[in-house]
């Protein structure tokens, strides 16, 4: 479905929003999505759950926070658990983001952890990415180590009712000139208007700009080269086979083997 609905894709607004587990992401797009009916828009939210033993029962919770949105027709949500979809989290995602592109829903946020380079590339789908973290150097550290911080249109310090935010805003505005940073208290909506005001001035930024069409351009391209590469090592893994495949490997954990003679030696199958 996803196939055949891309040609009547790109009309929607997909605002990621990404970051540490349990940084208040679903709490705060649970906001954002007040934001967007109280303006009147139609909003589709989906959240990628990662299903670890860590943050397990997420799902339940993401239906819970959201549930106030449950029975109004403008928001849809959607969880999507990583369980059951290996290396076929960010295919899936994306494959839901443009069904419901295509479907006429105007904004669509998508909920991903940044924790993992799936979660960075689903990111890199986005039109404006929303970088969430709490107060402290963990958070802002973990964010750092995905490569999300980098790739930020916006931060976001949630839970700046704890200590540390002021310095936490302070660092990420220091670090990252021109990217607004919005502290905000998602659990009792404070500064999650001015989040989502934010939001609209990136995206009003990027059209004035003429950006919007080659930075979709280059996230597709970013698409097309990374599912040709995770093609190519299934097809050299497939053709070598399994475990002649993982002798490969242990060749090279032994040193008998280099790793550019091993690549090209599974590459040739
Ligand atoms: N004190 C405080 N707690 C918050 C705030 N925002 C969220 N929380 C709490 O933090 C916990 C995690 O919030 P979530 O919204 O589930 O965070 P998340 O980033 O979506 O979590 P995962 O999806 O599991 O990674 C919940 O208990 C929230 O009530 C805030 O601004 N201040
Ligand atoms: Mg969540």
């Amino acid at each position: 479905v996803a196939a055949a609905v891309f040609p009547d894709t790109g009309r929607a607004w997909v605002v990621g929003v990404t970051g540490p587990p349990g940084a208040g992401k679903s709490t705060l797009v649970d906001g954002l999505v007040a934001c967007a009916r109280a303006g009147g828009a139609r909003i589709a939210v989906v959240a990628v759950d990662p299903s670890s033993p860590l943050t397990g029962g997420a799902l339940l919770g993401d239906r819970v926070r959201m549930q106030g949105h449950a029975t109004d027709p403008g928001v849809f949500v959607r969880s999507m658990a990583t369980r059951g979809y290996p290396g076929g989290l960010a295919r899936a995602t994306r494959g839901a983001v443009r069904v419901l592109d295509a479907a006429g829903w105007p904004w669509i946020v998508v909920e991903t952890v940044g924790a993992g380079q799936v979660d960075v590339d689903v990111a890199g789908a986005a039109d404006t990415l929303v970088v969430v973290v709490a107060p402290g150097w963990g958070d802002a550290l973990q964010a750092d180590k995905a490569g999300v911080l980098e790739v930020a249109d916006v931060h976001a310090v949630n839970k700046a009712d704890r200590p540390g935010a002021d310095e936490t805003a302070r660092d990420l505005a220091a670090a990252r000139p021109g990217v607004e940073v919005v502290k905000t208290v998602a659990t009792t909506g404070e500064g999650v208007a001015a989040l989502w005001d934010a939001v609209a001035r990136h995206r009003a930024r990027l059209t004035a700009a003429g950006e919007v069409e080659a930075r979709r351009a280059a996230g597709l391209a970013h698409e097309v080269r990374a599912l040709v590469e995770q093609d190519a090592l299934a097809r050299a893994r497939a053709r070598t086979g399994g475990p002649a495949f993982d002798a490969v490997l242990e060749e090279v954990a032994a040193r008998r083997l280099d790793p550019l003679a091993a690549a090209m030696r599974v590459s040739a199958g």
